[in-house]
């Protein structure tokens, strides 16, 4: 028996499982721990991570069955739950995709700039959020282009609550497909004689666009369970068929921390809703400061949502991070993205790659190594998943297609995503609806939104000529979600 179980083996076991093992005192023959765990190292080397957990499956049920008490976890490691060679591919053209969606950021930043500038006598304060719109613009661009349904002959049309205070990403993209005028933007928040925007999603107030009203925080998940347990008990009555409608939540993850946000999933696993899809936008921040500086908001999330019987779906990783994942072999590089808490994940988002290099990476000498031949700009470019359409994508068409469960994402992006200083990662951002003459030139080469240095003062908003690529292929993809994918009732799609 070796009298240190990290002795031998060891290199077929992860940090992770290195580390359980120092940890367990009550061990009583590491020897016998140690072949079981080369066992199950075997069998994901050779037949792969779904054989591993139909086996663990098997023993787990036997266990159960014997009488073993077992504390369970809920959670797994933190990464991607979609491996990156399981990915269904985007259909869409990705860099399309990308120039329409900077169009949609600026705008939405001009909307709220404007609105505080137009009208002092609000004190300079009006609400509407650049940040949080920020954070989630790949995942509106992937419902947009590819997966909401529109009212039409042939589909009662998806159920959209969104999150309330990112109204101005969806504004933006109705301006640019022509169902908002420029004159209805610059009258956001102010509701003059119909003429203007409502600060958040109110059906009452604009009948033709929005759905639902989700503000106060809380009562769009909750509202939206019931909304989907609804459309169930309608198609099952043979009152109306709903079969093929879903129900899509976007919340933030401070949102998750009001008790009607979760008030009611239990019921949603139990009715076996899989026409339900929550999207949490999980940014690590809320509106002054971290959800949770000293732990791992995704990492809660998860464990609640699985132990209530949910699908849980995690991104948290971007393309460019798959090579270095690939390297890990001994999961080092997953053990420091365990071990490194939300409020250091800020950090590193307010910061910059040198920081990350000696903060993130720097936690273990190889990691430090894999990340050797990389420049600090290759480093920071190392974004998180929510920021990668291609992974959304995935994302979104593994939540359509999962049966006999409600879906929840757990998708992990910086508020703020491409503000640069004065908003990414910033625990102020939420709140930055002013911005200087240098911040707006700086967004606009960010973005590359092609506006000349003499226009930048007006701050304009910008549309393309309609028979550019990027026009055609908007009002393109509106159309289809008419006919068979993609787009919402009355919203942006
Ligand atoms: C019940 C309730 N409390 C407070 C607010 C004010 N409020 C609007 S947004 C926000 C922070 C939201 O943080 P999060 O849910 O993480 O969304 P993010 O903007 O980060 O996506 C707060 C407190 C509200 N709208 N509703
Ligand atoms: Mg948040």
């Amino acid at each position: 028996m070796a009298a240190n179980p990290n002795e031998a083996g060891a290199d077929n076991l992860t940090a992770a499982a290195n580390d359980a093992l120092d940890k367990n005192t009550l061990d009583k023959d590491t020897q016998e721990t140690r072949e079981w765990m080369d066992a199950l190292s075997a069998v994901i080397e050779s037949e792969g991570p779904e054989r591993a957990h139909f086996l663990l499956e098997q023993l787990l049920e036997h266990a159960r069955q014997k009488s073993i008490d077992m504390p369970f976890s809920a959670n797994t490691g933190y990464v991607n739950t979609i491996e990156a060679d399981q990915e269904e591919r985007s259909p869409g053209n990705l860099e399309i995709e990308e120039r329409l969606r900077a169009y949609m950021r600026w705008n939405a930043m001009a909307m709220v700039v404007k609105a505080n500038r137009l009208h002092p006598a609000d004190g300079g304060d009006l609400g509407g959020h650049i940040g949080s719109f920020a954070s989630l613009a790949s995942m509106f661009g992937a419902g947009f282009n590819h997966f909401w349904h529109a009212e039409s002959e042939n589909h009662g049309g998806d159920c959209l609550y969104i999150q309330g205070h990112v109204s101005p990403g969806v504004y933006a993209r109705a301006y640019l497909e022509g169902r908002l005028s420029e004159e209805q933007l610059l009258n956001f928040r102010q509701e003059v004689d119909g003429k203007g925007l409502s600060s958040y999603p109110h059906p009452k107030l604009m009948p033709e666009f929005w759905q639902f009203p989700t503000v106060s925080m809380g009562l769009g998940p909750l509202m939206a369970i019931y909304q989907a347990r609804f459309l169930k008990y309608l198609h099952a009555r043979g009152i109306a068929n709903t079969e093929n409608r879903k129900v899509w939540v976007f919340c933030g993850d401070g949102e998750m921390d009001e008790v009607e946000s979760m008030g009611a999933i239990g019921l949603a696993a139990r009715e076996k809703l899989d026409n339900l899809v929550f999207v949490i936008n999980c940014n690590l921040q809320r509106l002054d400061g971290p959800v949770r500086g000293n732990g791992k908001i995704v990492q809660e999330l998860e464990g609640e949502f699985r132990g209530a019987g949910w699908n849980v779906i995690k991104l948290l990783w971007g393309s460019n991070w798959d090579p270095l994942l690939a390297r890990d072999k001994d999961g080092a590089l997953r053990k420091v993205m365990m071990d490194t808490l939300d409020g250091d994940y800020q950090a590193m988002k307010a910061n910059d790659g040198a920081y990350v290099r000696k903060h993130f990476f720097g936690q273990n000498p190889k990691t430090l190594e894999m990340v050797a031949k990389m420049s600090d700009d290759d480093i920071w470019n190392l974004h998180r998943g929510g920021h990668d359409s291609q992974k959304v994508y995935a994302a979104f068409h593994s939540a359509v297609n999962h049966t006999g469960q409600p879906t929840v994402l757990l998708i992990k992006t910086v508020k703020g995503f491409g503000m640069g200083k004065i908003g990414e990662g910033k625990n102020t951002v939420h709140q930055t609806k002013k911005l200087t003459d240098e911040d707006i030139k700086i967004f606009r080469d960010r973005f590359n939104i092609p506006i000349p240095d003499s226009q930048l003062a007006d701050l304009p908003f910008y549309k393309p000529a309609e028979d550019t690529p990027e026009m055609r292929y908007l009002h393109e993809r509106r159309k289809a979600s008419r006919r068979l994918l993609a787009t919402p009732p009355h919203q942006g799609g």
